[in-house]
């Protein structure tokens, strides 16, 4: 058992004090930012979304689990964005309307940044009519959407609409991703790309990116 899983329990058990003494721990001892973030926290996520499925945990454990990858990543989030400067291009990102789920988003942001995007985090349950608005304002190269639950990625459409109805659409690359959001979704609403993880994301962004001009 070593930090990593101790960690991966303490998401888990949505143990809020004690997760900010284990990644401080783990830091000292030399384990790597992303090892932390994936093979601590992201998997403490992972089989508390496990338990819920199994009606093992109920919601306010699923939120107490989510607090606590929060408090790690106040912790972890200035080591991963190290280094990173701006210039690359912009990005709006937004989990749709209806669905609060945040954490991939901000992870999602994290990575932008550390990849030199200049970000604006909208935050989750974004109303289509908002993202619209953003994109007028900040004239950004990618817009990146996440949806958690089957019902909300059936919004994610909803915006692409918004967005062509507008006159934006020919400006921006959109991104779409989340855990039910596959590519074959993505290809079938129209989307310019989608990714798996936060990492993945990345690489993608930038191809995107390099399609449009200045
Ligand atoms: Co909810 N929830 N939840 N939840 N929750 C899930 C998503 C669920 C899979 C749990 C389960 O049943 N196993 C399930 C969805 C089932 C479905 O529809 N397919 C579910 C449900 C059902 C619900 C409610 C409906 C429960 C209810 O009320 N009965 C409710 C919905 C409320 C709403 O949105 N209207 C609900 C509520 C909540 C909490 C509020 C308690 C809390 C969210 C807190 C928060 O985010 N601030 C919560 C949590 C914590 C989860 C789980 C446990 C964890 C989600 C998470 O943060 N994962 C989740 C189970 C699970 O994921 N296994 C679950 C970690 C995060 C790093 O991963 O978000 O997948 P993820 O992001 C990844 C990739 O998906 C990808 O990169 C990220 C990082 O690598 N990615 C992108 C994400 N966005 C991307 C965008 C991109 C590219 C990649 O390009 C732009």
């Amino acid at each position: 058992m070593g930090i990593l899983s101790d960690i991966k329990n303490a998401v888990f058990d949505g143990e809020e004090n004690k997760i900010v003494e284990l990644v401080r721990q783990a830091l000292d001892e030399g384990q790597a930012a992303n090892e932390i973030l994936d093979k601590g926290l992201v998997e403490g996520l992972r089989a508390t979304g496990d338990a819920f499925e199994k009606g093992e945990k109920f919601i306010p454990e699923m939120l107490l689990s989510s607090e606590s990858m929060k408090r790690a990543m106040v912790i972890l989030k200035p080591l991963l964005v190290e280094g990173a400067g701006g210039g690359f291009g912009k990005a709006v990102l937004a989990t749709v309307e209806g669905d609060v789920h945040d954490i991939g988003l901000e992870l999602v942001g994290t990575m932008f940044e550390t990849a030199g995007f200049e970000i604006r985090n909208m935050g989750p349950d974004v109303p289509t009519e908002d993202i619209v608005e953003a994109v007028k304002e900040d004239k950004p190269h990618i817009v990146g959407l996440s949806a958690l639950l089957s019902n909300t990625m059936d919004v994610m459409p909803d915006v692409l609409e918004a967005l062509e109805k507008n006159g934006l659409r020919d400006s921006v690359k959109v991104m779409v991703g989340g855990a039910p959001v596959k590519q074959d979704f993505a290809d079938e609403i129209g989307a310019d790309g989608w990714a798996y993880d936060a990492a993945s994301a990345v690489p993608k962004a930038k191809a995107l990116r390099s399609q449009l001009p200045d």
